[in-house]
C-alpha cells in the first residue's frame, strides 16, 4: 500500500467517525479533549524548532503524528539593551525559547537537555499538557543530564511553556519561557506572514540603561517594579534593522505570548486594527480589536491585513513601558500607498505620543523637599550627569549616545552638539523642533523640554561633552541659569 492510499483510507475512516458523532447530537458539537484522546497517530517526525521572531512551517493538512521535540537549556550572557549585559537562562539559547508547532492529537515526545556548563537544575511546564505540573515533575533535569517525557496534544490553541524550578519566579524572570502552538486538525487558515513575539519583564540591580553586567534583583521582582519590559528579550530585538517586515496587502499573523513573570500586557499595534484575535490563544474569536489583553503566562493570536505602507509600532499600551522600558517593536510595511485606506505623509521615524508640539514638563521640585546635592568637581558633575542621562535621555539617544537612525540624532561625536554649547543648553531646557543636520544626516522631529533643574542640565551636558569623542568641556549651572532667564 502506498502512502497516498493509506492517507485516503485514514481520511475516510476519520470522516466516518465524524458523521456518526455529529449525527447523535443536535448542534454540531466540537471535538472535546476527551475524544481527542482517540485521534490515532501515524509515523514519527522531528519537530522543526525556531528562534523568535520566526515560527515553523504550518502543519496544514498533516495528520497527527509522533512528534519528537529536542530542547537544550543554556544559561548564557546576553544584552537587555546595548551596553547592558544580563545572564539569561534560556530554552535553546533564545528569549523566548524555540517555538514549537504541533497538531491536535500529536503524541509529543519531549527531550530536555541541561547543558553541562549550566549551574542550576531546570525543567519545563507546558500549558499544553494535561498532566501533573504540565510535565514539570518528569522533566526536572540537572546540569549535564537529559530527561524525556511524552504527552498527547488534546486541546488546540497557543500555549506558554516555562521553567518551574524554585524559585519559579526567578527562572521565568531570567527568560525561561516560550510558546507551543497546537493547530486544529484542519490547520490554521493560510496567511502571508507569521511572527513570534513574547513579552517579558526584567528586574536589575541598576536602573534602566545602567551599563555593564546587571544582576537580577529579587526585591524589585517581588515588588513588581521592572526596569525593563521587552519583547523577545531585548529592547531593540525588533526595531531598526531587526524590524519585522511585510508588504502592503499581506495578511499578518502574530503569535504573541507573555512570559511575565509579573505584568500583563495590553498588546497594541499603533496604526492597525486586529481583524481577528484568538482571545487568550483559545477558540474564541474576537473581531475588530484595538488592544488585546495578554495575561502573564498567557497568549493570543492576532491577525490583520496591512493596508498602507510605513512603520507600525507594536507596544504594550501601558505606555511608559513602551517608551521608557523597551516594550516596543516595529513592523515595516513596504509597498504602494492605497489612498482610499490612508492618505497622508508617510513618515519614517518616531511616534510622538505627545503630538507634534513641544510640551513643557514642570521643573521638578526636589523630592521630599530635600536639598539638591550639587556636584563639587568636574568628575562629580560627570558622574551625576551619567545618572541623569540614563534616566532621561537614554530611551531616545541610546546608551552610547549613538541615537537611532532616522529618528533620534546621535549625541556621540555630534558636530551639532560641539558647535554651540548655548544651543545645546537651550535644547535641553526648552526642547527642539524643526529640521536640523547632525553629522550630515537630516532630522526633522521633536524633542520635548526635559524639565530638569539647572544643576541636572549642567551635569547631563557635561557628561555628554566629556564622553563619546565629544569636545571635552564643563557646563556649569550658572551657564544654564543665564540661558533660562534670558
Ligand atoms: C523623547 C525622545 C528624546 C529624549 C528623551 C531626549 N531627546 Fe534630545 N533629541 C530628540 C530629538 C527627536 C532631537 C532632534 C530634534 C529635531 O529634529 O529638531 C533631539 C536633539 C537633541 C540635541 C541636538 C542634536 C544633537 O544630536 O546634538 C541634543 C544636544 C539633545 N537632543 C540632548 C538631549 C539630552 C541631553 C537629553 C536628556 C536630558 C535628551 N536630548 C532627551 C529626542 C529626545
Ligand atoms: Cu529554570
Amino acid at each position: 500500500m502506498n502512502a497516498r492510499n493509506t492517507k485516503h483510507i485514514l481520511g475516510l475512516f476519520l470522516l466516518g467517525g465524524l458523521i456518526t458523532f455529529s449525527s447523535c447530537s443536535e448542534k454540531q458539537s466540537k471535538k472535546t479533549p476527551q475524544n481527542n484522546r482517540d485521534i490515532t497517530v501515524s509515523g514519527t517526525m522531528d519537530a522543526e524548532l525556531t528562534a523568535p521572531p520566526f515560527v515553523p512551517k504550518p502543519t496544514k493538512d498533516r495528520k497527527a503524528t509522533k512528534l519528537k521535540v529536542d530542547m537544550e537549556i543554556l544559561e548564557l550572557e546576553g544584552e537587555l539593551v546595548d551596553g547592558v549585559q544580563y545572564m539569561f537562562w534560556t530554552f535553546d539559547g533564545s528569549v523566548p525559547g524555540s517555538f514549537i508547532r504541533a497538531k491536535l492529537g500529536d503524541e509529543i515526545e519531549f527531550h530536555l537537555k541541561n547543558h553541562p556548563d549550566n549551574k542550576l537544575p531546570h525543567n519545563i511546564d507546558l500549558h499544553a499538557v494535561n498532566g501533573p505540573g504540565g510535565g514539570a515533575e518528569s522533566s526536572f533535569v540537572a546540569p549535564g543530564q537529559e530527561k524525556a517525557f511524552s504527552f498527547k496534544a488534546l486541546n488546540p490553541g497557543l500555549y506558554v511553556y516555562h521553567c518551574a524550578v524554585a524559585p519559579v519566579g526567578m527562572h521565568i524572570a531570567n527568560g525561561m519561557y516560550g510558546l507551543i502552538l497546537v493547530e486544529p486538525e484542519e490547520g490554521l487558515a493560510p496567511v502571508d506572514k507569521e511572527y513570534y513575539i513574547m513579552q517579558g519583564d526584567f528586574y536589575t540591580e541598576g536602573s534602566f540603561g545602567d551599563r555593564g553586567m546587571q544582576e537580577f534583583s529579587m526585591e524589585k521582582a517581588i515588588n513588581e517594579m521592572p526596569d525593563y519590559v521587552v519583547f523577545n528579550g531585548n529592547v531593540n530585538s525588533m526595531t531598526g534593522d531587526n524590524a519585522l517586515t511585510a508588504e502592503v496587502g499581506e495578511t499578518v499573523r502574530l503569535f504573541v505570548g507573555n512570559g511575565g513573570p509579573n505584568l500583563i500586557s495590553s498588546f497594541h499595534v499603533i496604526g492597525e486594527i486586529f481583524d481577528r484575535v484568538h482571545v487568550e490563544g483559545g477558540d474564541l474569536i474576537n473581531e475588530n480589536v484595538q488592544t488585546t489583553l495578554i495575561p502573564a503566562g498567557g497568549a493570543a493570536i492576532v491577525e490583520f491585513k496591512v493596508d498602507a505602507p510605513g512603520t507600525y509600532t507594536l507596544v504594550d499600551h501601558s505606555i511608559f513601558r513602551a517608551f521608557n522600558k523597551g516594550a516596543l517593536a516595529m513592523l515595516k510595511v513596504s509597498g504602494d500607498q492605497n489612498e482610499e485606506v490612508f492618505a497622508g505623509e508617510v513618515y519614517e521615524g518616531i511616534y510622538l505620543p505627545e503630538g507634534g508640539a513641544i510640551q513643557k514638563m514642570p521643573t521638578p521640585k526636589n523630592a521630599d523637599g530635600k536639598e539638591e546635592i550639587k556636584a563639587t568637581s568636574l568628575e562629580e558633575r560627570i558622574t551625576f550627569g551619567k545618572d541623569v542621562y540614563n534616566r532621561t535621555c537614554v530611551a531616545c539617544h541610546q546608551s552610547n549616545g549613538q541615537g537611532i537612525a532616522a529618528a533620534f540624532p546621535p549625541l556621540a561625536a555630534s558636530d551639532y552638539l560641539n558647535e554651540n554649547v548655548e544651543r545645546s543648553i537651550e535644547t535641553v531646557l526648552f526642547g527642539l523642533s524643526g529640521e536640523i543636520t547632525v553629522n550630515g544626516e537630516v532630522y526633522n522631529s521633536v524633542m520635548t523640554s526635559q524639565g530638569l533643574t539647572d544643576e541636572q542640565t549642567a551635569n547631563v551636558l557635561t557628561y555628554i561633552y566629556n564622553n563619546w569623542d565629544n569636545k571635552a568641556q564643563e557646563v556649569t549651572p550658572e551657564m544654564v541659569s543665564k540661558i533660562r532667564n534670558q
